[in-house]
């Protein structure tokens, strides 16, 4: 799409929803001297927020957000406000009560409640001359589709007396900050002349390149790049499931296979966690699940990991009823707090079901308020009478962790590695049985 001129100014933007992409982006504005209106319509991420707090972990996070607090140039409420820009930033999770069924496959459906939420509540303050922006991971088609007759409603012309446009996220949890900025950013408008002010709105701090498209190529390049990944991992558990079949040690025979130039494959685990990854792809399967065959069959690959790791545990550990099992990490994946879609949790879950007794220990999130799952308070109580310590997460911590640090704090000298978090042989060495995610027994 071509390059056009318009005379949009954006003195004040309005983002909708506080979350791990809307409050870093409000903070990024903020602190590049616009005006911004944050809104979440959950009245404790406010309440966090105005007393200086915040409620999601990610690193330099806090500090953006009490700069951009401090200066006034962000404020935070439950209300949409008028602005010159509106950015939608809100979860678009699946049902998990509702399914659809394809010739007997079941696949989860998106629930776009909150985008339509969130789009209703701008059209009262919608003025002419206006931007919507949508972020938020969306099924193919829903800007033009969903959002813009919610925002005609306003009596406003859509693309002329008001600009729309999808814009996805595509920021690494743990190194959002740094992504938002540096990142390439994808503009999708439905006409020209949104694109054209969604990338001035974005150039005010985006130094990645910015690229103008339509609004539905934008929301398919977001679905592709994480069912890509989806696909891929999955590949990398399913050579994981093959490797346990043959007594082959995964790890080895990817760094191997790695070695060739056109070769890389990723890292098999106990599964395929957070809210993009693992829930995107089922946007495509919806939209179209005649001709999805291979994105499902990775999304049922990557859901079968945690079970395949309690076969594992249940191998190694001789049977699972009664074993106390102390877990190292919940988190979706290595240091960050987000627990959403973990399947270090689905582990547990099925751990327990097996009659096992866990203790976890999450040090990103001291409180996980999981309903059934018992979290430690710190390491020490998690090691203390433990038979089995199985490392789900790959965090820094964990890593850094040596076999004089678990056998000062426990007589369990079984240690399962889902995620080549340690060096086999120093536990062997130290006196420890090690059992990892497929290798030799
Ligand atoms: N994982 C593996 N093996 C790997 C890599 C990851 O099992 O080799 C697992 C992780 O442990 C985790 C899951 O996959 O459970 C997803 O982690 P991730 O780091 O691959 O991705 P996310 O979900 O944190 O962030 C992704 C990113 N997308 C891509 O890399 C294509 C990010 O750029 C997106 O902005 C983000 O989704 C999003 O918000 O959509």
């Amino acid at each position: 799409m071509g390059n056009q001129e318009t005379t949009l100014k954006f003195a004040k933007i309005c983002v909708v929803g506080l979350g791990y992409i809307g409050l870093p982006t409000a903070s990024t504005f903020a602190a590049n001297g616009l005006q911004v209106a944050g809104v979440d319509i959950n009245q404790s991420v406010i309440e966090t927020l105005q007393r200086g707090d915040i409620h999601i972990h990610e690193p330099g996070l806090r500090g953006a957000v009490e700069a951009a607090l401090r200066s006034s140039k962000l404020t935070v409420s439950t209300q949409t406000e008028e602005a010159d820009a509106f950015l939608i930033a809100v979860p678009t999770p699946f049902y998990e009560d509702r399914h659809g069924n394809y010739e007997g496959y079941q696949y989860k459906m998106a629930d776009l409640r909150a985008v339509t939420a969130a789009a209703e509540a701008i059209v009262p303050v919608l003025r002419k001359g206006n931007l919507v922006i949508l972020e938020s991971t969306s099924p193919p088609r829903t800007t033009v589709d969903l959002v813009a007759p919610i925002l005609s409603r306003s009596g406003l012309r859509v693309g002329e007396d008001i600009f729309l446009c999808y814009s996805p996220e595509r920021v690494l949890p743990g190194q959002i900050l740094r992504e938002l900025i540096e990142n390439a950013r994808v503009i999708g408008g439905i006409n020209l002349a949104s694109a054209q002010a969604g990338a001035d709105l974005y150039s005010i701090f985006v130094k990645g390149e910015i690229f103008q498209t339509d609004a539905t190529t934008a929301e398919m390049v977001k679905l592709m790049e994480n069912t890509y990944r989806d696909v891929n991992i999955a590949v990398a558990n399913e050579f994981s499931q093959l490797a346990d079949h043959f007594e082959v040690n995964v790890w080895e025979a990817i760094e191997l296979a790695n070695r060739h130039p056109r070769v890389k494959i990723l890292s098999p685990g106990p599964g395929v966690g957070g809210h993009c990854i693992s829930v995107d792809p089922w946007f495509f399967v919806e939209a179209a699940p005649q001709m999805t065959p291979l994105i499902y069959a990775a999304r049922q690959v990557n859901d079968s990991q945690p079970q395949f790791v309690v076969d594992l545990v249940r191998r190694a550990a001789g049977g699972l009823n009664g074993k106390k099992i102390a877990v190292l990490g919940l988190a979706y994946k290595p240091d960050v707090d987000d627990l959403r879609e973990s399947p270090a949790v689905a582990v547990v879950t099925l751990l327990q079901k097996a009659g096992a007794q866990v203790q976890a220990w999450e040090p990103f999130r001291m409180n996980p308020d999981l309903p059934g799952i018992h979290a430690a308070t710190n390491l020490e109580s998690a090691l203390k009478d433990t038979e089995v310590i199985l490392l789900l997460v790959r965090h820094s911590a964990f890593v850094n962790l040596t076999p004089a640090d678990i056998a000062s704090r426990t007589q369990g000298r079984l240690v399962i590695d889902t995620v080549n978090g340690w060096n086999a042989q120093e536990w062997t060495d130290a006196g420890f049985e090690i059992a990892q995610l497929a290798a030799k027994k």
